[in-house]
């Protein structure tokens, strides 16, 4: 089924309603006429919704500069690609920059609709796509950045990351069967022990797990959560689907959860309409029988345990590779934003240090791998490492931060400028003996993933001398890694102005942050 007969589903949402008129991938046909009207003429379900099935989002907040988000498997991409982005940015982006993302991805911004045609022409050289990357769609897939690269591994991901990718999207061209999911759709696949995709907070996720077979051998494979994600209605961990699958029976198992979503999802509230919802509504037993009626098979138990056994690691810094005399140097990119002149530099960096590669992190950092023994005492003192630093200080180290009001208009406040400027104060005025994960969100869609977090902070609005402000509410109790489980809200409405001195008590009393003064000599 490609299409959802929408007769058959009373109530429709007006989403579904538009996507049932006209699927969003048709409007690929259409982008030489929408570059020949402008934006301003376009029909507006076309440009505010359907062109996200490209990954090209109109921005309210910037009527005429779109942005443009990519699909970047595993976070990883080429020098050669880094330079196309960078070149699009620098000749098509009005007063554009790049983003690294929250998952592990790019979003380019200043895109006009007039050089959409072009920029894909590029795109499609470069081999890159950004197709499928918004609204009702899988989104881009998670993988360890350092797959192929951790000596500690247990199974290098990328291969199958992109497998899955091909599949739903039909190797970047764009699929059909795919492209009406009743919502936004989450898959990370772990290969490592750290669970650095945040496994608990996608739709699917796929652990690393030995798993007993029936002659008694053991053999490396996934056990599979289900259901996690974030909403402004609701937040829900990953459940255990009671499932094992060995690596090459992972796309298979995708496609099957896929079209059991897409079939038989809820569509007619769209606050109600992730995974999770579905799962309630049948129940764990029932979902894990019709997925197995998908496949045309039964799943495997789930190994009774997994292999994430380590803290997660955010990279940063100079780690020895698997490869000997090779190794991977995590930059810290303060809340992932790049401007053309950096990615130009990034890509030269890449090239001249290492094998050309570079990888993007959840954490919105990037890494650049392959680097040899000798030329690292060079590249570590490259001018641009002043900025992307391999040492920053413990509080910016960790910082994420959603887009916010500059470029979303779903943004109850701003958030990267104002994440950035408050953590290099109190940078000055404390110190830390180990980073404290503090995640920026702009609203209750979680983009910024404040649950996950040491200490979250959501953009709200609350009242101040009789006046309406922007404000925050306190997330606190995220664990990432092993055992990961999502914090909770503590406190509602700090005005942002009044927010510095409760994060600098919040330091104080629950991560062992000293004065700076006090430990002056
Ligand atoms: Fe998100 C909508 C940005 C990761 C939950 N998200 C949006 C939009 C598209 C809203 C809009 O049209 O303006 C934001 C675009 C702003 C812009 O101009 O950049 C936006 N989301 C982002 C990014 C860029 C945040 C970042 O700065 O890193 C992340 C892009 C990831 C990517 O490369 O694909 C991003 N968004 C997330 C995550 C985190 C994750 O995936 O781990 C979540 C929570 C996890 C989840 O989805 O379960 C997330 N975004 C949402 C939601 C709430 C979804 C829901 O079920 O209700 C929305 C609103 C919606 O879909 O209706 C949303
Ligand atoms: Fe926009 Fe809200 Fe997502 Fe931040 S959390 S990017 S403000 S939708």
């Amino acid at each position: 089924m490609t299409n959802v007969a929408v007769e058959t589903v009373p109530n429709l949402n007006k989403f579904e309603r538009f996507k049932a008129e006209k699927d969003g991938l048709a409007v690929k046909q259409e982008l030489h006429h929408f570059a020949q009207v402008g934006w301003e003429s376009m029909d507006e379900t076309d440009r505010d919704h359907r062109l996200k099935w490209l990954g090209i989002f109109f921005r309210p907040v910037t009527p005429g500069k779109f942005m443009m988000r990519m699909r970047m498997p595993s976070g990883i991409l080429t020098s050669t690609k880094l330079r196309v982005l960078a070149e699009i940015v620098q000749r098509y982006g009005e007063d554009g920059n790049a983003d690294i993302t929250t998952r592990q991805n790019l979003q380019l911004r200043g895109i006009r609709i007039e050089d959409v045609p072009d920029i894909f022409n590029r795109l499609q050289a470069a081999e890159m796509t950004s197709v499928q990357s918004g609204m009702d769609n899988v989104r881009n897939i998670t993988a360890s950045p350092v797959a192929g690269l951790d000596a500690d591994e247990l199974i290098d991901v990328r291969d199958l990351v992109q497998q899955v990718q091909d599949m739903i999207t039909n190797g970047g061209e764009g699929n059909a069967e795919f492209s009406n999911l009743p919502r936004k759709f989450n898959i990370a696949i772990e290969g490592g022990r750290d669970n650095s995709v945040h496994a608990e907070i996608n739709d699917i996720a796929f652990i690393p797990a030995f798993q007993t077979l029936a002659d008694h051998s053991r053999q490396l494979g996934f056990n599979v959560v289900v259901g996690g994600f974030f909403s402004a209605k609701r937040c829900e961990a990953a459940i255990p689907m009671n499932a094992w699958v060995a690596p090459d029976q992972v796309v298979a198992l995708c496609r099957a959860i896929l079209e059991v979503y897409r079939d038989h999802g809820l569509r007619s509230n769209r606050q109600k309409a992730r995974l999770m919802w579905l799962i309630d509504e049948w129940g764990l037993d029932r979902f894990r029988a019709a997925v197995e009626a998908q496949l045309g098979q039964s799943l495997t138990p789930a190994a009774p345990t997994d292999e994430i056994d380590w803290d997660k690691r955010d990279h940063i810094g100079v780690y020895r590779q698997k490869q000997a005399g090779l190794n991977y140097v995590g930059l810290h990119v303060p809340v992932g934003r790049l401007f053309a002149d950096d990615m130009f530099e990034l890509a030269r960096l890449a090239e001249v240090y290492g094998s050309g590669e570079l990888r993007l992190t959840v954490e919105q950092n990037l890494i650049i791998p392959n680097i040899p023994d000798s030329r690292l005492p060079v590249f570590l003192q490259e001018p641009l490492l002043q900025r992307f630093s391999v040492q920053p200080n413990a509080l910016e180290r960790s910082l994420v931060s959603c887009t916010g009001a500059q470029f979303c208009n779903f943004a109850l406040i701003e958030t990267k400028n104002r994440a950035l400027a408050l953590i290099r104060e109190l940078e000055t005025e404390l110190s830390l003996s180990r980073p404290v994960r503090i995640h920026w969100t702009g609203c209750p869609n979680s983009c910024g993933q404040p649950q996950v977090a040491d200490i979250g902070l959501m953009g709200t609005k609350t009242r101040k001398d009789g006046k309406t402000v922007e404000g925050v509410d306190i997330f606190m109790g995220g664990k990432v890694g092993k055992d990961a489980h999502l914090g909770t809200c503590v406190t509602k409405g700090i005005p942002c102005e009044d927010l510095k001195p409760v994060l600098r008590e919040l330091l104080l009393t629950h991560f062992a942050a000293q004065p700076v003064e006090a430990i002056a000599p």
